[in-house]
């Protein structure tokens, strides 16, 4: 990852993202997180040889046990935190709006009070709500089999949630955006509060993954939503952290994961 300060090296542990390689997937969440906070991380199965082996071992081994004593995770991706656990053992969670709940505070991206770290996981909620949806696109009847397999209910799904899901989630997005213009420190620049969230690291990457998968259907949605999806979009890109990740290898490309380009599935 970028060059964390030194303070920032000693402060914290050093957390291991556990995630499938080469897609960013729903590992960018928490790798967005990371990066915008500057502090540092494993990215396992990318970074380390045999790293994948690990991450199969303790997110995908069908037993009663993650790892070092830690309940089962379902599915990749999980966080462990080295010392975090019980006596100093590492503490293994899953579930990705669990893993940025965790790391909120120790990032320092949530507000002070409790009401603003409820607020950030409600909307981080809702944009993985629209995450889903978006990979329903593809694969809205099964998701172990192919898109060639389900492509007839795909453009069914995939004309529903661009016509009416795509839009009721923007104007949410949107008027989170306004509320914090008018009612909070945000200026329209931040979902909440006066500096980064969670919240918008994670709306920005939905936003960003929307962008790729339906090209034509969001670039006609910014004539309804300019701020939301000029302003906004553009002004997280340009935050310490994000942008020098951005531009970085870390970075991965959208290609077979939650985010694809069909042109079909596009509007027309
Ligand atoms: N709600 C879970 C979903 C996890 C999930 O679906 N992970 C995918 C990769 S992005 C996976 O490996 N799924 C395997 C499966 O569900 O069998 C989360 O947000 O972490």
């Amino acid at each position: 990852m970028a060059q964390p300060s030194a303070k920032k090296q000693r402060t914290h542990p050093q957390y291991e993202l556990l995630y499938h390689p080469g897609i960013p997937g729903r590992g960018e969440f928490i790798r967005l997180a990371f990066e915008a906070a500057g502090v540092p991380y494993i990215d396992v199965a990318n970074e380390q040889k045999e790293g994948y082996g690990i991450v199969q071992q303790v997110c995908m081994n069908k037993t009663t046990e993650s790892a070092d004593n830690n309940p089962p995770v379902f599915s990749p991706p999980a966080l462990r935190v080295p010392g975090g656990g019980k006596d100093g053992t590492a503490l293994v969670i899953g579930q990705t709006p669990n893993i940025l709940w965790y790391l909120g505070e120790r990032l320092d991206l949530v507000p002070e009070d409790e009401a603003g770290k409820y607020y950030v996981q409600q909307i981080t909620l809702t944009a993985l709500d629209l995450n889903n949806e978006m990979h329903d696109t593809h694969h809205p009847i099964a998701v172990m089999k192919y898109y060639e397999d389900q492509k007839e209910e795909s453009l069914k799904k995939a004309q529903d949630v661009r016509q009416n899901r795509i839009p009721k989630f923007l104007s949410y997005f949107d008027r989170t955006r306004q509320h914090n213009e008018h009612h909070g420190s945000g200026k329209g620049k931040y979902l909440v509060g006066d500096k980064l969230t969670y919240a918008d690291t994670t709306v920005w990457q939905v936003l960003d993954g929307c962008m790729f998968a339906f090209p034509k259907e969001m670039a006609a949605r910014k004539e309804e939503f300019p701020q939301l999806l000029g302003d906004f979009y553009e002004a997280i890109k340009q935050e310490s952290g994000i942008k020098e990740y951005l531009s970085s290898k870390r970075r991965m490309s959208y290609s077979m994961g939650i985010f694809r380009h069909y042109p079909e599935l596009d509007r027309q």
